[in-house]
Protein backbone atom coordinates (compact mmCIF):
# COMPACT_ATOMS: atom_id res chain seq x y z
CA UNK A 1 0.00 0.00 0.00
CA UNK A 2 1.17 3.70 -0.73
CA UNK A 3 1.81 5.79 2.22
CA UNK A 4 1.20 9.87 1.75
CA UNK A 5 3.17 11.91 3.85
CA UNK A 6 1.62 15.51 4.44
CA UNK A 7 3.94 18.29 6.07
CA UNK A 8 2.77 21.06 7.68
CA UNK A 9 4.25 23.94 10.00
CA UNK A 10 3.84 26.95 12.08
CA UNK A 11 -0.42 26.44 13.38
CA UNK A 12 0.78 28.06 16.37
CA UNK A 13 -2.06 26.69 18.91
CA UNK A 14 -3.50 28.65 21.59
CA UNK A 15 -6.97 28.61 23.61
CA UNK A 16 -7.56 32.10 22.58
CA UNK A 17 -7.66 31.64 18.77
CA UNK A 18 -9.72 28.67 18.52
CA UNK A 19 -10.16 28.94 14.50
CA UNK A 20 -6.63 27.46 14.10
CA UNK A 21 -7.44 24.43 15.81
CA UNK A 22 -10.78 23.92 14.01
CA UNK A 23 -8.88 24.44 10.91
CA UNK A 24 -6.65 21.53 12.06
CA UNK A 25 -8.76 19.17 13.03
CA UNK A 26 -10.71 19.39 9.92
CA UNK A 27 -6.84 18.66 8.07
CA UNK A 28 -6.44 15.56 10.79
CA UNK A 29 -9.62 14.39 10.31
CA UNK A 30 -9.54 14.23 6.46
CA UNK A 31 -6.38 11.82 6.85
CA UNK A 32 -6.45 7.82 6.94
CA UNK A 33 -3.99 6.83 9.88
CA UNK A 34 -3.89 3.85 8.12
CA UNK A 35 -1.71 5.07 4.79
CA UNK A 36 -1.15 8.92 5.42
CA UNK A 37 1.78 10.00 7.45
CA UNK A 38 1.94 13.76 9.17
CA UNK A 39 4.72 15.67 9.81
CA UNK A 40 4.73 18.76 11.89
CA UNK A 41 7.95 21.28 11.45
CA UNK A 42 7.77 22.89 14.27
CA UNK A 43 5.47 25.52 16.34
CA UNK A 44 2.25 23.54 16.61
CA UNK A 45 1.50 25.74 19.67
CA UNK A 46 1.85 29.09 20.32
CA UNK A 47 4.40 30.46 23.36
CA UNK A 48 1.66 31.63 24.59
CA UNK A 49 0.38 28.48 24.96
CA UNK A 50 3.46 26.68 26.30
CA UNK A 51 3.86 29.61 28.68
CA UNK A 52 0.56 30.42 29.99
CA UNK A 53 -2.10 27.52 29.04
CA UNK A 54 -0.34 24.28 28.60
CA UNK A 55 0.67 23.85 32.40
CA UNK A 56 -2.56 24.32 33.80
CA UNK A 57 -3.90 21.25 31.95
CA UNK A 58 -4.98 18.75 34.41
CA UNK A 59 -2.72 15.41 33.79
CA UNK A 60 -5.42 13.44 33.10
CA UNK A 61 -7.42 14.45 31.54
CA UNK A 62 -7.52 15.15 27.11
CA UNK A 63 -6.05 18.12 25.66
CA UNK A 64 -8.58 21.04 26.06
CA UNK A 65 -7.67 22.48 22.20
CA UNK A 66 -9.69 20.63 19.35
CA UNK A 67 -6.41 20.58 17.39
CA UNK A 68 -4.68 18.46 19.88
CA UNK A 69 -7.07 16.39 20.29
CA UNK A 70 -7.33 15.46 16.81
CA UNK A 71 -3.94 14.41 16.72
CA UNK A 72 -3.82 12.85 19.76
CA UNK A 73 -6.98 10.65 17.63
CA UNK A 74 -5.07 10.11 14.81
CA UNK A 75 -2.14 9.04 16.90
CA UNK A 76 -4.18 6.53 19.00
CA UNK A 77 -5.76 5.19 15.93
CA UNK A 78 -2.51 3.97 14.54
CA UNK A 79 -1.31 7.32 12.68
CA UNK A 80 2.47 8.23 12.23
CA UNK A 81 3.34 11.65 13.57
CA UNK A 82 6.60 13.49 13.56
CA UNK A 83 7.41 16.51 15.49
CA UNK A 84 10.30 19.13 15.22
CA UNK A 85 10.44 21.36 17.85
CA UNK A 86 10.14 25.14 16.80
CA UNK A 87 11.43 28.10 18.50
CA UNK A 88 7.71 28.58 20.58
CA UNK A 89 7.20 24.70 21.25
CA UNK A 90 10.68 23.37 22.43
CA UNK A 91 10.30 23.31 25.98
CA UNK A 92 7.17 21.59 25.65
CA UNK A 93 8.51 17.94 24.85
CA UNK A 94 7.11 16.20 28.10
CA UNK A 95 3.49 17.66 26.95
CA UNK A 96 3.67 16.42 23.75
CA UNK A 97 4.77 12.97 25.39
CA UNK A 98 1.80 13.16 27.59
CA UNK A 99 -0.98 14.21 25.15
CA UNK A 100 0.03 13.08 21.27
CA UNK A 101 2.21 10.23 22.76
CA UNK A 102 5.36 12.06 20.32
CA UNK A 103 8.71 13.04 21.45
CA UNK A 104 10.16 15.76 19.29
CA UNK A 105 12.29 14.09 15.89
CA UNK A 106 16.05 15.52 16.05
CA UNK A 107 15.78 18.74 12.99
CA UNK A 108 16.70 18.06 10.48
CA UNK A 109 14.03 15.41 10.00
CA UNK A 110 15.50 13.33 7.02
CA UNK A 111 13.70 11.04 5.09
CA UNK A 112 13.69 9.22 1.35
CA UNK A 113 9.63 9.38 -0.38
CA UNK A 114 9.22 8.36 -3.40
CA UNK A 115 13.17 8.22 -4.08
CA UNK A 116 13.86 11.94 -2.87
CA UNK A 117 15.83 12.87 0.11
CA UNK A 118 13.66 15.24 2.01
CA UNK A 119 15.28 17.54 4.57
CA UNK A 120 12.92 19.75 7.09
CA UNK A 121 14.21 22.41 9.30
CA UNK A 122 11.65 24.74 11.44
CA UNK A 123 14.85 27.07 10.47
CA UNK A 124 15.12 29.74 13.56
CA UNK A 125 18.30 28.03 14.12
CA UNK A 126 19.50 29.01 10.41
CA UNK A 127 21.73 31.99 10.34
CA UNK A 128 22.46 34.59 12.65
CA UNK A 129 19.15 35.82 14.81
CA UNK A 130 19.40 38.91 16.81
CA UNK A 131 20.52 38.36 20.52
CA UNK A 132 17.06 39.58 21.80
CA UNK A 133 14.80 36.67 19.73
CA UNK A 134 17.65 34.28 21.24
CA UNK A 135 16.62 35.50 24.81
CA UNK A 136 12.96 35.52 24.25
CA UNK A 137 13.04 31.68 23.55
CA UNK A 138 14.78 30.84 26.57
CA UNK A 139 12.75 28.56 29.69
CA UNK A 140 13.22 31.54 31.89
CA UNK A 141 11.77 34.07 29.47
CA UNK A 142 8.65 31.56 29.49
CA UNK A 143 8.73 31.10 32.77
CA UNK A 144 8.93 34.86 33.71
CA UNK A 145 6.12 35.71 31.17
CA UNK A 146 3.78 32.46 33.08
CA UNK A 147 3.73 34.77 36.38
CA UNK A 148 2.87 38.38 34.45
CA UNK A 149 -0.76 39.33 35.27
CA UNK A 150 -3.35 38.83 32.21
CA UNK A 151 -3.55 42.38 31.30
CA UNK A 152 -0.20 42.90 31.50
CA UNK A 153 1.15 40.18 29.54
CA UNK A 154 -1.71 40.83 26.74
CA UNK A 155 -0.52 43.87 26.58
CA UNK A 156 2.95 43.25 26.31
CA UNK A 157 2.08 40.42 23.35
CA UNK A 158 0.01 43.14 21.64
CA UNK A 159 2.92 45.05 20.98
CA UNK A 160 5.16 42.71 19.95
CA UNK A 161 2.66 41.31 17.20
CA UNK A 162 2.77 44.83 16.31
CA UNK A 163 6.29 45.71 16.15
CA UNK A 164 6.31 42.25 14.23
CA UNK A 165 3.89 43.23 11.61
CA UNK A 166 5.85 46.53 10.97
CA UNK A 167 9.35 44.96 10.65
CA UNK A 168 8.03 41.28 9.12
CA UNK A 169 8.09 42.10 5.13
CA UNK A 170 12.19 43.06 6.10
CA UNK A 171 12.54 40.18 8.56
CA UNK A 172 11.20 37.91 6.17
CA UNK A 173 13.22 38.80 3.61
CA UNK A 174 16.56 38.58 5.74
CA UNK A 175 15.46 34.56 6.27
CA UNK A 176 14.74 33.81 2.95
CA UNK A 177 18.54 34.86 2.00
CA UNK A 178 19.64 32.78 5.00
CA UNK A 179 17.44 29.88 3.77
CA UNK A 180 18.02 30.24 -0.15
CA UNK A 181 21.87 30.84 0.88
CA UNK A 182 21.96 27.45 3.22
CA UNK A 183 19.44 25.13 -0.14
CA UNK A 184 22.57 26.50 -2.33
CA UNK A 185 25.32 25.28 0.34
CA UNK A 186 23.33 22.20 0.85
CA UNK A 187 22.54 21.96 -2.66
CA UNK A 188 24.29 18.11 -3.07
CA UNK A 189 22.66 16.48 0.25
CA UNK A 190 18.67 17.01 -0.49
CA UNK A 191 16.33 16.93 -3.72
CA UNK A 192 14.19 19.29 -1.29
CA UNK A 193 14.49 21.19 1.35
CA UNK A 194 11.82 22.32 3.94
CA UNK A 195 11.35 25.59 6.01
CA UNK A 196 8.83 26.66 8.54
CA UNK A 197 9.27 29.54 10.91
CA UNK A 198 8.31 32.92 9.10
CA UNK A 199 4.84 32.96 7.49
CA UNK A 200 4.05 33.30 3.78
CA UNK A 201 4.19 29.71 1.77
CA UNK A 202 6.25 29.90 -0.63
CA UNK A 203 7.10 26.87 -3.00
CA UNK A 204 10.89 27.13 -5.78
CA UNK A 205 11.39 24.47 -7.88
CA UNK A 206 14.32 22.79 -8.35
CA UNK A 207 16.82 24.22 -11.43
CA UNK A 208 19.55 22.58 -13.23
CA UNK A 209 20.30 25.74 -15.28
CA UNK A 210 22.59 26.76 -12.69
CA UNK A 211 25.20 25.54 -10.65
CA UNK A 212 25.41 23.47 -8.48
CA UNK A 213 22.06 22.87 -9.95
CA UNK A 214 19.57 23.73 -6.71
CA UNK A 215 16.77 21.69 -5.47
CA UNK A 216 13.86 22.14 -4.88
CA UNK A 217 12.57 24.13 -1.32
CA UNK A 218 9.61 25.53 0.13
CA UNK A 219 8.51 27.35 2.87
CA UNK A 220 5.85 25.42 4.51
CA UNK A 221 3.68 28.47 5.63
CA UNK A 222 2.04 29.66 9.00
CA UNK A 223 -2.00 28.78 10.45
CA UNK A 224 -2.43 32.36 11.51
CA UNK A 225 -4.94 33.26 8.92
CA UNK A 226 -4.52 29.99 6.63
CA UNK A 227 -3.85 27.00 6.17
CA UNK A 228 -1.06 25.21 4.22
CA UNK A 229 1.07 21.85 3.65
CA UNK A 230 3.16 19.81 1.76
CA UNK A 231 1.72 16.36 -0.07
CA UNK A 232 4.23 13.87 -0.94
CA UNK A 233 3.66 11.03 -2.34
CA UNK A 234 5.48 7.55 -2.35
CA UNK A 235 4.93 7.56 -5.90
CA UNK A 236 7.94 9.14 -7.76
CA UNK A 237 5.77 10.19 -10.52
CA UNK A 238 4.20 12.30 -7.87
CA UNK A 239 5.82 15.50 -7.89
CA UNK A 240 5.51 17.27 -4.24
CA UNK A 241 2.60 20.13 -4.34
CA UNK A 242 2.34 22.97 -1.93
CA UNK A 243 -1.43 23.43 -1.06
CA UNK A 244 -2.81 26.98 0.75
CA UNK A 245 -6.39 26.67 2.01
MN1 LIG B 1 9.00 29.74 14.61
Amino acid sequence: MTTTTWILSDVHLRWDRPERAERLARFVERRDPSRDRLVIGGDLCDFWFASRQSHTEPPDQPPRCLGLRSLAGFVASGGRLSLIAGNHDQWLNHYYQRVLNTSFTPEPWVETIGGRVVHLYHGHRIGRPPFWKVAMESRRFLDAFRVLPEPFAVGLSQRLDRNNDRTRLEDDRRVLARYQAYVQTHARQAHLILFGHIHTPVFHPARDDVFPPRPSWAVLGGWQTQSSWLRLDDDPDHPPCLVVE
